[in-house]
């Protein structure tokens, strides 16, 4: 049995739609961020760090770190097929994009979410997001080159959470001038995860109701 502590649209949407395909037994509840509920003193005491997910498995045993616990599901539920296998040759690039996607696209998305975790004062905020939004789209771009040479998938032709993650990001973009789906290599990428049942699941659960 797991539990994931998550909030509409955040992070936790790739381990949770995780959950939903591997098709163990799980509870998810709700840490509501733009309520500030991640930093109540109860959740506090399970992620020091103030953001979702959590996972906890093995009753009572704690996971943060969206990576990390996607890693961590894959391995352990590995008949999932949501992970290559360590001796695949897409093994290498799986974890490339991993960690591309969780320290670099990520934090830039952050950034321009969050301008407040780094910089004080609303003008300075505001030339953050400004530079924020164009690394993003940058990188968005970059992938959509990997993907028009390489696709459909960030590993080629198979599917794995890699791809639940980038699509996430996608959808983190929706309020920007060039949202991640404009590019159509991208695009196509997105369209393929959503007709994956365990995502569409979660997004409802989720309550996306305007998923990009
Ligand atoms: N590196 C962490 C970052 C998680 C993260 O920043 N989550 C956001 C939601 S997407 C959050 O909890 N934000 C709450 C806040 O910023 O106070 C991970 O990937 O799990």
């Amino acid at each position: 049995m797991y539990t994931l502590y998550w909030s509409p649209a955040s992070a936790n949407m790739t381990p949770h739609a995780m959950l939903e395909d591997i098709g163990v037994p799980y509870e998810l509840i709700k840490v509501d961020t733009s309520k500030g509920e991640q930093r109540s003193p109860d959740y506090l005491k399970i992620n020091p760090h103030a953001r979702v997910p959590t996972l906890v498995y093995d009753g009572g045993k704690i996971l943060y770190e969206t990576t990390a616990i996607a890693l961590f599901l894959a391995e352990r539920h590995r008949e999932a097929g949501l992970a290559p296998k360590t001796d695949s040759a897409d093994r290498p690039l799986f974890l490339q994009w991993m960690a591309y996607l969780t320290n670099t696209l990520q934090i830039a998305l952050m950034h321009w979410w969050h301008p407040e975790h780094v910089i004080d004062g609303a003008d300075r905020q505001a030339e953050l997001k400004t530079k924020a939004e164009q690394q993003a789209a940058g990188m968005f771009r970059f992938l959509d080159q990997h993907l028009a040479k390489s696709g459909p998938y960030l590993c080629g032709q198979t599917f794995y959470v890699c791809d639940y993650y980038a699509v996430m990001l996608a959808q983190w973009t929706e309020f920007m001038a060039t949202p991640a789906h404009a590019n159509p290599h991208v695009n196509k990428l997105i369209r393929l995860v959503m007709q994956r049942p365990g995502y569409a699941r979660m997004l409802k659960a989720e309550g996306i109701e305007q998923p990009v």
